[in-house]
Order: structure tokens, then C-alpha cells, then sequence
């Protein structure tokens, strides 16, 4: 029975403890990209349109400067202009909306998403 209520305890602060942790590993990524240089992965890079799209919408978006693909390592390179910021929901939307263009199974959501400069 000690063993038991003890098992409750652990189980409860481990519980607990990840309840706490779980909002910080969620808010990594910054919600807003502010002037600067990032990369990110991108999920699902399917075929060879996939990188020009990616940068084409990208670049369409006047917080967003250069912009890179890297189709073989399914990586995106690029930079929020001075005196820019972006909503990484907005940035991410507009991905959305071109990957379901392209179809066949593109996925342009932006993972791992850092700050390189
Ligand atoms: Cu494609």
C-alpha cells in the first residue's frame, strides 16, 4: 500500500512537471520574426516545383527578403527585412495555401524554425 501511494506521488509530480514544461517546448518557435535571418525545415518537399514555389511566396510577402531553398535537404533559408516583422502564422498560412496548391502530398509547414543571425 506504501508502494502504491508512493507510485501516486512520483506519477503525480511527473505529471505536473510536464504540464509546466509543456507550454515552454510549445512557445520555442517565436510566434513573430522580427528582423533578421532564419531557417527552418520544411515537412514535405515533394517534387522539383516545390522550392521555386516556396521561395516565389515567400518573397511575395514584403516583410520577407531573400529567401533559399534547399529541396535536397528540405531546408528554407531566409530573412525578415529591416524594420520588418512577421507573424509566423501569416508566413505559415501563405505556405499552407501554396502547398495545397502544388498537391501531391506537400507539406510546407515551417519545423525547427531558428533565428541563424
Ligand atoms: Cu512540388
Amino acid at each position: 500500500m506504501k508502494t502504491r501511494t508512493l507510485l501516486a506521488v512520483v506519477t503525480g509530480f511527473i505529471f505536473l512537471a510536464m504540464i509546466a514544461v509543456a507550454p515552454i517546448a510549445a512557445q520555442k518557435a517565436p510566434e513573430v520574426l522580427k528582423t533578421g535571418e532564419y531557417t527552418a525545415k520544411v515537412k514535405a518537399i515533394t517534387c522539383g516545383g516545390c522550392g521555386p514555389l516556396i521561395k516565389r511566396t515567400m518573397e511575395g510577402m514584403k516583410e520577407i527578403g531573400s529567401v533559399s531553398v534547399d529541396s535536397t535537404n528540405k531546408t528554407v533559408q531566409f530573412a525578415v527585412k529591416k524594420d520588418a516583422s512577421i507573424k509566423l502564422v501569416d508566413l505559415q498560412k501563405a505556405l499552407d495555401a501554396a502547398a495545397k496548391g502544388m498537391g501531391m502530398g506537400a507539406d510546407y509547414t515551417l519545423l525547427d524554425l531558428k533565428l541563424a543571425k
